[in-house]
């Protein structure tokens, strides 16, 4: 059984605290958080006696095989860097880090430890997107050669997390970076970025409209649209939606996890509603039900001897499409990825 230890007690922390509770091969020792009322309300919560206000503490005196570290990106590269050196397996939260710099120390301080480093980015892992993906390796609709990922909600994500809205980015950094990545699991790496933000909320500091144009190593094209602005009825938060046309067909996913698979004619058309776990509630459980998925992932990679899907360094081909979409936004230009 691998022991855990958790760093960040914070909003979404009970979601990792309840996925670990089902997965097979993981338990979690030890919790820390910084802010003592956090760190008792979840642990009691919880039951994790052994509590720290200090990583490097918890780090020191407990038999950890791994950190699951599930604070803000600000603290993510010096979190890292404890954990990588005292030998431990890292699971980090997105967005990975600030800047590609410090995500490129963290890659390299994992490796330098010889350590696992995954970065907890769960979108592609929500089970009616992960069936739209596996679909598409399969081949059920030949080679792919446009995608649209659409994220447009109305939702109030900032009760939850009220730093949404103090930073000067806000959807790309926080949602975008997820619909990115979806779009590098079914059409491939991506060589130009072009895009166009926009702040309709004046309350925030941040941008909640983006949308952006990707062109493939592949020479194929996809276009990721979000929008914390949309009012729409019924409200689809937290789907993603996605439409994707392939030489022998097409697939969408579509509001209200319905799958529809166009080939020869015909249209096959699936419900694929995310499971409703005990401890998960709507709309939240489509995320929620991820967070176990790539949980469990992490355990499985670590008992094989594989290296996550969403390692580090694969994550830092997401990062750069962040990066590439704020620079191209803001200079009113394409951006070609390998010049970051
Ligand atoms: P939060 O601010 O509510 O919680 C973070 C917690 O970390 C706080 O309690 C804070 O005191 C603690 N903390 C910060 N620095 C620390 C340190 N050095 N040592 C110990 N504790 C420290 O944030 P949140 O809403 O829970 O989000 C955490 C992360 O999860 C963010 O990166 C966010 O983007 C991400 N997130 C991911 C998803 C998803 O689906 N993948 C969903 C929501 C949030
Ligand atoms: O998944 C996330 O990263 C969340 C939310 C869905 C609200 O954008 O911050």
């Amino acid at each position: 059984m691998l022991r855990g230890g958790i760093i960040g007690a914070g909003f979404f922390a009970a979601n990792h605290l309840n996925g670990w509770r089902m997965v097979d091969g993981a338990e979690i020792a030890a919790l820390c958080d910084t802010d003592t009322g956090r760190l008792s309300t979840m642990g009691d919560q919880f039951g994790i006696t052994r509590r720290y206000t200090d990583a490097a503490q918890m780090l020191a005196e407990e038999e950890l095989d791994f950190v699951d570290i599930i604070t803000t990106a600000p603290s993510h590269r010096p979190l890292v860097e404890l954990a990588a050196s005292s030998g431990k397996h890292i699971i980090c939260q997105k967005p990975f880090a600030e800047n590609l710099t410090d995500a490129r120390a963290m890659v390299a301080a994992a490796q330098t430890a010889g350590k696992t480093l995954m970065v907890h980015e769960n979108f592609r892992w929500q089970s009616p997107v992960r069936t739209a993906i596996n679909e598409i390796r399969a081949g059920m609709i030949g080679t792919p050669f446009f995608c649209r990922a659409s994220f447009r909600s109305g939702y109030d994500v900032f009760s939850g997390q009220p730093y949404l809205a103090e930073g000067e980015r806000f959807i790309i950094e926080d949602l975008g970076i997820h619909v990115l990545d979806i779009v590098r699991a079914v059409m491939g790496d991506v060589a130009t970025v072009a895009a166009h933000t926009n702040r309709i909320n004046p309350k925030i500091r941040g941008e909640d409209v983006a949308t952006i144009l990707l062109s493939h190593d592949s020479g194929m094209s996809s276009v990721v649209d979000c929008s914390y602005a949309t009012q729409r009825s019924p409200e689809t938060f937290p789907q993603t939606l996605l439409e994707v046309d392939g030489d022998r067909g097409s697939l969408y996913l579509k509001a209200g996890y319905r799958l529809e698979i166009h080939t020869n004619g015909e249209v096959e058309t699936r419900d694929v509603s995310p499971e409703l776990l005990s401890w998960a509630e709507r709309p939240w459980h489509n995320i929620q039900e991820s967070v176990l998925s790539i949980q469990q992932h992490f355990c499985d990679c670590l008992r094989d001897g594989r290296q996550p899907e969403t390692s580090g360094t694969d994550n830092l081909k997401t990062l750069t499409l962040v990066e590439a979409a704020y620079l191209s936004a803001s200079e009113a230009r394409t951006v070609e990825t390998n010049h970051l």
